[in-house]
């Protein structure tokens, strides 16, 4: 294609940050920009109070342009939300043909990009349409231009074009949610990895599934075919991705999901609900964090994690929070951020998902979390009473088998649910 070397230049970016009190840490948003594809060619900040009119001041606004101007820099991206106005008023001061994305967009670019299933395109594609109403509905002169003049105006189209995506998700069943709600029919309990961006939840879960894939018993689901990718890049994971593990012999559907971000857009989480919420129907949620983030960012992230889990109405006492990458940090440190941790949840286990330490901890404490009810049934000792144990080992847990006459017990622990369908066939 012809624009291939001019696509590569057009991707330098200046990032720009502004906070009412120092410090204005810029990883994350160079973190964020670099997912998305630009090179970052310079950072600027400033430590003031927000400019009703130009979100920076008006020194630094032009201090930017000067910037970008004499190092032919395409785009500016500022780590915050820029209301329409100061929006207008920055793009007027940066040289022509300046790019000016900030936060929202930025994340949304990079979920656009990173998409690759129908349903996930599909709403991030609504998302960003959403957006741009908001624009549209926030910026007074605009706004109320479209709203008079409504139909044939580009706020109808946004609506319309909306309107449009919704009934192609209605038509587009999502498979995960099917085929997790059947699993857990048949005597799976339900794990769902959660947590900030980049905390290392692909790398727990492939470290936690058994070899098998799914997809290797089961219809294909795309869902559970994809492997989980592992990336040192934010939002690197989109899609769901679903594996097996069996913990003391109990079947479990690890699921992992998309990483959190501060403001991440509070629709386009809910537009990912499917995803997210899978939090808040599951028997398990691991909270993964990196332990070997500064204290303060992990502080953060640890919120932002949380408050997106209540958001989702996850009940906290099913929630396990993991610190991840201890292999990367000491002793005294790690006594740091479990007693952050512990303060804002409870006590954590702490992994090293690359390394392995203490994975078995981990599934101890995910198993004293499962759901169990501990019976003994009794079946009639007759030729259907092998495929009935054998089936009793692969959804239960047997702890002991005992033949005495025409009665086999079978001492079990397991779901609820699953001992009650189990009991009420044998008797
Ligand atoms: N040192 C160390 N690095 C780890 C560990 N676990 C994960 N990583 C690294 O952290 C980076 C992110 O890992 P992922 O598993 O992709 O993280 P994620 O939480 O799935 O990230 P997103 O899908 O982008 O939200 C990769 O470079 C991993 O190799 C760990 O225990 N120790
Ligand atoms: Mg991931």
């Amino acid at each position: 294609m012809q624009h291939s070397n001019t696509t590569m230049q057009q991707k330098d970016a200046l990032v720009a940050k502004r906070r009412s009190e120092s410090p204005v840490d810029t990883d994350e948003i160079v973190a964020l920009a670099t997912a998305a594809g630009y090179t970052v060619a310079d950072t600027v900040t400033q430590v003031r109070h927000e400019d009703p009119g130009l979100y920076f001041g008006a020194g630094k606004v032009d201090a930017i342009a000067a910037m970008v101007g004499s190092n032919e820099i395409s785009t500016v991206i500022v780590d915050g939300e820029l209301t329409p106005a100061q929006h207008r008023n920055i793009a007027e001061r940066l040289p022509d043909e300046t790019r000016l994305i900030d936060r929202i967009r930025l994340i949304l670019d990079i979920f656009a990009d990173q998409a690759t299933d129908t349903r996930a395109k599909l709403q991030v594609e609504r998302e960003q349409l959403r957006y741009e109403l908001s624009r549209y509905e926030a910026a007074p002169d605009e706004g109320w231009f479209n709203r008079r003049t409504e139909k044939g105006s580009p706020r109808y189209d946004l609506l319309d074009r909306i309107d449009r995506l919704k009934q192609k998700l209605e038509e587009t069943p999502h498979p995960g949610v099917r085929m997790r709600r059947q699993r857990r029919e048949q005597g799976f309990d339900l794990v769902t990895i959660a947590g900030y961006t980049n905390a290392g939840k692909s790398t727990l879960l492939h470290r936690l599934a058994d070899d098998l894939e799914l997809s290797a018993h089961d219809d294909h689901h795309q869902d559970t075919s994809a492997t989980a990718a592992i990336e040192d890049r934010l939002f690197k994971t989109l899609e769901t991705t679903t594996r097996r593990v069996t913990i003391r012999g109990r079947p479990v559907l690890c699921t992992d999901t998309v990483g959190y971000v501060e403001a991440l857009p509070h629709r386009l989480i809910a537009s990912f609900s499917e995803t997210l919420s899978e939090a808040a129907s599951a028997d398990v949620v691991l909270l993964v964090t990196d332990g070997s983030d500064e204290p303060d960012r992990y502080r953060d992230k640890l919120q932002v994690s949380i408050d997106v889990l209540d958001e989702q109405g996850v009940d906290r006492s099913r929630v396990i929070p993991v610190i991840n990458k201890i292999d990367r940090i000491d002793e005294r440190t790690l006594r740091e951020r479990k007693a952050l941790t512990t303060g804002a949840l409870c006590e954590p286990v702490a992994i090293s998902a690359r390394d392995g330490r203490h994975i078995d901890r981990l599934l101890q404490r995910i198993y004293e979390h499962l759901p169990v009810d501990r019976r003994v049934l009794e079946l009639p000792n007759e030729a259907a009473a092998m495929s009935l144990v054998s089936e009793a080992y692969e959804t239960m847990d047997v702890n002991d088998v005992t033949y005495e006459g025409d009665t086999i017990r079978l001492d079990v622990e397991g779901r609820p649910s699953v001992i009650d369908t189990f009991e009420a066939r044998v008797q």
